[in-house]
């Protein structure tokens, strides 16, 4: 069933029982059908009688996923009666993405992210925060959107034996274009996590991974259930707001990027399968990057501080995904152990310490004290956090790197997002260029040594010294992998407009998206993959999806842009009109890796042809910038992104919904969902600069 044709909003959806509360005892999945849906007064009375902490949750309960489909997480009943939802039914599909994980390093992962929309998606890594209520009624839905089987196995929680997700124990895997649903009650409390179990040494290291968490019951204990990628928790539910005044999921990985090197620089997916589950020796593997919620230093200083106040507790739920140990060690302070694996740590054994070490699979939960009682803190400053296994202090051997990170007193974080230091935020500007970490920086001042950065590998001879030859571990450069993002941008510029005048003609095609129509080699296709029009035509695109999964059909040399998204099974048409030149334009279906493998192929306008106007990248006299207007959906500043819904942008791509990179990440500062913004990108399309035109409307 698609989850579009179910579209239960919370704001209808979450209600109360106003009576008969003793007939649901627990959320029990038999009763099911004997709980009243009831209406949104409920909902307003929860918000109106909580304070401005409640309000907020609610908010943040309700908020849409910025490029995430409106029914990824649907909040359905209340079973209970206790003014929250208990139904949750998350919606998560498998996509390619490809992450600055530090300045110039890009790896491919997979990620299970929520259903995107046409043109968007909110993948990123880790796999998202998935949050429920003990007792809560969870679905979670796997569409593949992948090319590969996966399957999702719930670590630690208890479900039923036939919802543990072990491909050929519990269940088959499932194959691409198919949809499972897991159910389970919720239970009990603590921090768990989810990840694929389908070879299962190699796909939850590629991102196929994230945190889970179990709140205590409460009643109207509203939170975010879905929140993309890791890191603070800013809608505390309120168990922990009873303990803690600040939250945090910290989700450590560590990778060898010979693995996710794969899926970069192959396309044909049986030599992507081949090389990564049998050419691949993941028992010689070499972990070179440490991630920490996706990232490393410097980007986790950014993304993932620990931003506290004094005498504060501050909960840490820390997850390693990772195929070895981490050590945690917090400068300057001593976090005291409450849970294990999700479950609490008797009272008596809970103890304090600097250094924790979590092992793969393994949950730590820390009470972080902060203030300056000299046992459990130090006192107000910038404290490293930071896994101390020493590899993971470099970003593959080059230091300071790996999952470092910090806890930033409020009053030391500075104005760009990054803790101020004693010698100012120059102190961490070299470590944002690409070239510190290719090696191409000296690692001390040359000065030491007399000397400059031009002269320095000038300074000694050629010729090895007797005996001099030796073997040690040299770092691997590796070279020049494609990018997705600027493949995609440079796929995605408009090149033929649609006819201006009265079209012409009608024609209706119908087109079959699914894994049926693939030939030899691929995993989705069309069908027919060559769609034959005339020169200024209204064409109407019937698209039947067979898959069970998502295919959003995009015809993005066309200017406006066409795309036709859809979650299958299900038939679903849109309309364009073709242009007046004989051009061929190439489409593809626009989830990720699709058109790697298989879905492709081309309007062919009447007799078809090379596009006229070339693309801008080609042309000798490219221009340095482009200039854009649109109006601010959502701010990253965790991944540095700017999701803009802007008009057309000249030279570059139509009016569409898109997340550029932004650079420096601190032109996000101040920005607010709403603004209407003038924006510059540069060649490359990262926004070099913001200027608000208008403000949003204040609420
Ligand atoms: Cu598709």
């Amino acid at each position: 069933m698609s989850a579009r044709s179910i579209a239960v909003v919370l704001l209808a959806g979450a209600a109360t029982l106003l009576g008969d509360r003793g007939r649901v005892v627990a959320h029990d999945v038999a009763d099911l059908e004997f709980v009243p849906k009831l209406d949104r007064f409920a909902l307003a009375a929860a918000y109106r009688r909580g304070g401005e902490v409640e309000r907020a949750n609610l908010e943040a309960a309700m908020l849409p996923i910025p490029g995430a489909d409106e029914g990824a997480v649907q909040l359905l009943r209340d079973l209970d009666g206790d003014g929250d939802p208990d139904e949750i039914h998350f919606h998560l599909e498998v996509i390619e993405v490809q992450e600055e994980v530090y300045p110039g390093e890009f790896v491919t992962f997979w990620v299970f992210a929520p259903t995107g929309t046409s043109m968007s998606s909110p993948a990123r890594l880790p796999s998202p925060l998935l949050r429920v209520e003990e007792g809560d009624v969870v679905e979670i839905t796997l569409y593949n959107t992948h090319y590969l089987p996966h399957t999702i196995h719930l670590h630690g929680t208890s479900q039923p034996n036939n919802m543990d997700g072990v491909p050929h124990m519990t269940q088959d895997p499932v194959a691409p274009g198919r949809a499972f649903t897991y159910r389970f009650v919720a239970g009990p409390p603590g921090t768990y996590w989810y990840h694929c179990h389908v070879q299962d040494h190699v796909h939850p290291i590629m991102g196929l991974a994230g945190m889970f968490v179990i709140e205590p019951d409460r009643p109207y204990n509203h939170f975010a259930h879905l929140i993309p990628g890791a890191g603070r928790i800013t809608s505390m539910s309120k168990a922990t707001r009873e303990q803690y005044q600040n939250e945090y999921s910290l989700v450590y990985m560590d990778i060898d990027d010979r693995l996710n090197r794969i899926p970069a620089a192959y396309t044909e997916p049986r030599e992507i399968e081949k090389r990564m589950h049998r050419d691949y020796d993941s028992t010689q593997r070499k972990p070179n990057i440490f991630l920490l919620n996706g990232r490393s230093f410097p980007f986790t200083l950014r993304d993932t501080p620990i931003v506290v106040k004094p005498d504060q507790l501050t909960k840490l739920r820390v997850l390693n995904v990772g195929a070895r140990a981490v050590y945690l060690h917090t400068h300057g302070h001593h976090p005291t152990l409450t849970d294990l694996d999700g479950y609490p740590v008797p009272k008596d054994a809970r103890i304090t310490r600097d250094t924790f070490d979590v092992g793969p699979a393994q949950r730590v939960d820390l009470a972080l004290r902060t203030g300056s009682d000299g046992f459990y803190a130090a006192g107000p400053g910038v404290w490293l956090m930071h896994d101390h296994a020493q590899p993971a202090a470099s970003n593959k051997g080059i230091n300071p790197g790996g999952d470092h990170t910090a806890i930033v007193y409020e009053e030391f974080m500075g104005e760009d997002g990054l803790p101020k230091q004693a010698g100012g935020h120059a102190g961490h500007e070299q470590y944002f260029d690409p070239n510190y970490y290719k090696g191409r920086i000296p690692v001390f001042d040359p000065k030491i040594f007399g000397t400059t950065i031009e002269n320095y590998e000038k300074g000694w001879p050629v010729t090895p010294p007797s005996g001099g030859a030796f073997d040690y571990p040299v770092r691997q450069d590796a070279g020049a992998l494609p990018r997705l993002d600027l493949i995609d941008t440079e796929r995605h510029r408009p090149v033929a407009t649609a006819c201006p005048e009265r079209p012409r003609g009608t024609r209706r095609i119908l087109v079959k998206a699914g894994r049926q129509y693939a030939r030899e080699g691929e995993v989705f296709a069309f069908e027919p993959r060559e769609l034959r029009v005339g020169r200024c035509e209204e064409v109407e695109i019937v698209l039947e999806n067979t898959d069970e999964i998502r295919h959003d059909l995009m015809i993005p040399g066309l200017n406006p842009i066409f795309a036709l998204n859809v979650v299958g099974p299900k038939v679903a048409s849109g309309r364009f009109v073709t242009p007046d030149e004989d051009v061929t334009l190439f489409l593809h279906c626009h989830i990720p890796a699709h058109d790697k493998v298989g879905m492709v192929g081309s309007l062919i306008v009447g007799r078809g042809g090379a596009p006229k106007t070339v693309p801008q990248t080609a042309a000798p006299t490219e221009p340095k910038s482009f200039q854009g207007v649109g109006v601010v959906i959502a701010t990253v500043p965790r991944s540095g992104r700017l999701i803009v819904n802007h008009e057309e942008i000249r030279g570059l791509m139509a009016a569409m919904e898109m997340s550029f990179p932004v650079a420096p990440a601190s032109l996000l500062n101040g920005l607010n969902a709403g603004d209407r913004i003038h924006f510059t990108l540069d060649a490359t399309s990262v926004v070099t600069s913001i200027q608000v035109i208008e403000s949003a409307p204040s609420r």
